[in-house]
């Protein structure tokens, strides 16, 4: 009866070609699964930082060379202090002559008279006999810088007097000659103010030392001028036009007029404002051979 088809065999056959379709029935494919994620100790870590040892340290030869060390301050034993005298009292020599000061930091060089009266004048104008004389006759911008030479006429000039006569008290000697007569006076302060007026004070006339008089004091309290530049007391023109074109502190106009024309060889009384006087000496028109302003510290004094 194999064979036969029997109704349990056609059940088993069904079965089994139910089960066969089943089987062989592509299953639905089961959706890809998403890839495990990497187990942690599998992760791989993004590459170890280096470590600090191995890390690029600012390596010293990166690192900015270090700068040099400042060379080492002079020994004490290096050259000394420049010597900047700011007037002739500070100078050293005992001769009177030509010496460097250094009024305002600047170098100038002046006449200093290291003898008369203990010494350390510094002189600010000198008029005397020489050939050719030097011209006074300037402008206020030349009265302010100074000119001439130290070694025979010529004026110190108003900034220097200035700055010299703002730093301390500074008494003044003046000292007249005519032919073989000479004389002086002094004075216990002297002052130039600041410019642009460089007003003259001076005060302390000195009668007890003094042999020539007071032709100074009139001029106290005057602003400078000079040529091209009227500053005086004189409404109706200028006192240096009528004076011999110099630069003074002239009033209406002057007692003394330092800066005009030579006229040591001129016969006194000639009767013309136009040169050097210091007229309360020897009477006006005494015109002089020789004229010296100088001044010096008040601290210097002797007696
Ligand atoms: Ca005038």
């Amino acid at each position: 009866m194999v064979g036969e088809k029997s109704p349990v065999s056609g059940v088993l056959k069904d079965l089994m070609s139910f089960r066969e379709r089943i089987v062989e029935q592509p299953l639905p494919s089961e959706p890809p699964l998403p890839p495990e994620p990497p187990l942690p100790f599998e992760t791989t870590y993004p590459s170890e930082p280096p470590l600090p040892s191995e890390s690029p340290l600012p390596s010293e030869s990166l690192l900015p060379s270090e700068p040099p060390l400042p060379s080492e301050p002079p020994l004490p034993s290096g050259p000394p202090a420049p010597f900047t005298p700011a007037d002739c009292s500070e100078r050293p020599e005992k001769t009177s002559g030509v010496y460097t000061i250094y009024p305002s930091g600047a170098a100038v060089q002046v006449y200093c008279d290291q003898t008369t009266d203990g010494g350390g004048w510094t002189v600010f104008l000198r008029r005397q006999k020489q050939e050719p004389q030097l011209n006074f006759s300037r402008t206020f911008k030349e009265y302010e810088g100074g000119f001439g030479s130290p070694s025979g006429e010529y004026w110190l000039g108003l900034r220097n007097l200035h700055f010299l006569t703002s730093q301390k008290q500074y008494e003044l000697r003046v000292l007249v000659a005519r032919g073989t007569e000479s004389a002086s006076s002094h004075y216990k302060k002297f002052q130039v103010g600041a410019g642009d007026s460089y007003k003259l004070h001076v005060e302390g006339y000195d009668k007890e030392r003094s042999t020539a008089g007071d032709s100074f004091t009139y001029h106290s309290g005057r602003q400078f001028s000079a040529i091209d530049r009227d500053r005086d007391m004189a409404e109706g023109g200028s006192c240096s036009e009528w004076s011999g074109g110099g630069g003074w502190w002239y009033d209406y106009c002057f007692i003394t007029n330092p800066t005009g024309l030579f006229g040591g060889d001129k016969p006194a009384h000639e009767d013309s404002d136009l040169y050097l006087e210091w007229r309360y000496w020897q009477g006006y028109y005494a015109y002089l051979s020789e004229l010296t302003f100088m001044i010096r510290p008040k601290t210097l004094e002797l007696g």
